[in-house]
């Protein structure tokens, strides 16, 4: 193993530390449509319980609500080589979760959404803003749910907003009411990871890379893209180069996941189901042997057809840093995480009413933020109320937070402006016929912390139906500072949305 090698599966070690519940298929039923309860931790928020429906949000088919006719399905798809597909990245630090979940994969989904392509930092998005809600602002791994969940949440600015797909200095978060306000708009509606077991799974997973088993869907057909996450010790013992003769003779191949090492974030862009390779030496390329010897002919026997992954190691890597997978390679009973595929769906949003704040805190992850909102400007209590996730510790992700580092980053103890969607609070409220209501907004530290902070400024703004600004109504603030005790603002406010 080169040190290069070396350094990147040592960063993105975050596999080990997940607790790796192993999906329990029931054996009558198809697991397509039956699996989506049994997920394991690494596949969704541990906060959220094995019953979280990852993908109730989302518009499109889950997997198995519709049929599969694999009559349709060329031979190789690549969708990596559409313009909505990012140029292959080379990553720093152990964020390869993000940079396949985010900065690759909602990057291509969110292009083919707007009918754009991802040639400039204005379409792309970066793989350090999720990361950096959840790395503890250490180098530290992440799962690809992190990232679908953040832009769930709070969404993805644009890599341009943001200053690039990554950043030069870890756990930063962005100072710039108008680098969250337009990550509002970028957001995931729903994820689905799914095993790979069997032939009808791998079916599936061939038709959505090729048209998301929606054939009918406007005539053209744009596939979607999968992340993976694969074990990456000792790869020079399973990648081959396909030898003279052979289709794309030259070319590397995984037979399977590496023998040892770590967990690492890639991203699945297409197959190829006339690669293979003679993994037993028999001199024949079989999907009709019992190679593994269990008794049975199974996908985990196949010696044709190929996963298509692009890799965050550049471009100059492998062949411009992409490489096959056998299909068969991703059934390996002592590397789970290695047989499952993500999936997302992404979606435009544009928030109505939002908060703008300017705010110093000594410790992000500490920090306690409340607000709630009365639709009558004379109440004493708020109607409705919420807790942001990243100004209250990230509790859906359990452990994994944005760090006890101040809210800018590690060693910057500046102000931060930054913003938060207050539409869904606004909706819960129901209809406001004057566009006057009550403000309530509290900020303290979690029991037991000693994290003090001040609020500096405080507006709300709104926009119209299109997401055009229509007016800031700026809420005085005081003496905003908090600590040992807790901050509170009640303020009467007008010009909110007249719904
Ligand atoms: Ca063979
Ligand atoms: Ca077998």
């Amino acid at each position: 193993m080169n040190s290069h090698l070396k350094r990147v599966t040592t960063l993105c070690s975050l596999a080990i530390l997940a607790p790796a519940v192993q999906a329990k298929p029931t054996p009558s039923e198809p697991a397509i449509t039956k699996a989506h309860a049994v997920y394991p931790g690494f596949s969704r928020p541990p906060s959220q319980g094995e019953n979280y429906n990852t993908w109730s949000d989302a518009k499109g088919p889950d997997v198995g609500a519709t049929t599969v006719d694999v009559s349709r399905l060329p031979s190789r798809v690549d969708n990596s080589a559409r313009p909505q597909f990012p140029a292959v990245y080379k990553q720093i630090w152990g964020a390869c979760g993000q940079f396949a979940s985010v900065a690759s994969i909602f990057t291509y989904e969110m292009n083919v959404l707007n009918g754009t392509a991802a040639d400039t930092d204005a379409t792309r998005f970066p793989a350090h803003f999720s990361w950096n809600m959840i790395n503890n602002a250490e180098n530290k791994g992440s799962e690809a749910y992190h990232g679908w969940e953040v832009a769930k949440h709070i969404g993805v600015p644009t890599a341009k907003s943001y200053g690039g797909v990554r950043l030069d200095k870890i756990g930063v978060w962005p100072d710039g009411y108008h680098i969250w306000r337009e990550a509002m708009e970028y957001r995931v509606s729903g994820y689905r990871y799914t095993p790979l077991n069997t032939v009808e799974q791998l079916n599936e997973a061939r038709a959505w890379l090729y048209d998301r088993n929606q054939p009918k869907q406007g005539g053209q057909t744009v596939g979607g893209l999968f992340a993976m996450d694969g074990r990456m010790g000792e790869l020079k013992k399973v990648t081959v180069t396909l030898p003279k003769g052979a289709h794309e003779a030259g070319k590397k191949l995984w037979t399977k996941w590496g023998p040892s090492g770590y967990g690492h974030g890639i991203a699945c862009v297409g197959y190829d189901d006339e690669v293979g390779y003679d993994v037993n030496g028999d001199g024949k390329i079989t999907n009709d042997v019992d190679l593994n010897g269990d008794g049975k002919v199974t996908l985990a026997d196949w010696e044709r057809g190929a996963f298509i992954i692009v890799n965050s190691w550049g471009d100059e890597w492998s062949n411009n840093g992409r490489i096959y997978l056998l299909y068969s390679g991703m059934v390996d009973p002592t590397w789970k995480r290695g047989n499952y595929l993500g999936r997302v769906e992404v979606a435009r949003y544009q928030p109505r009413t939002t908060l703008r704040l300017k705010l110093a805190c000594s410790d992000r992850t500490d920090l306690r933020m409340n607000i709630g909102l009365a639709s009558d400007e004379q109440a004493t209590a708020p109607e409705q109320q919420f807790a942001p996730e990243a100004f209250n510790g990230w509790p859906l992700f359990g452990r994994s937070n944005a760090g006890h580092v101040p809210i800018a980053g590690p060693g910057d103890d500046r102000p931060i402006e930054a913003g938060i969607d207050l539409t869904t609070l606004l909706k819960r409220l129901g209809p406001n016929e004057d566009g006057k209501g009550r403000l309530f907004l509290s900020l303290s530290r979690a029991d037991g912390s000693e994290a003090s902070g001040e609020l500096i400024e405080c507006a709300i703004r709104t926009y119209d139906q299109h997401g055009g600004f229509v007016r800031e109504s700026v809420v005085k603030v005081g003496d905003g500072s908090f600590g040992e005790s807790q901050f509170t603002l009640e303020a009467s406010v007008d010009g909110l949305p007249v719904q």
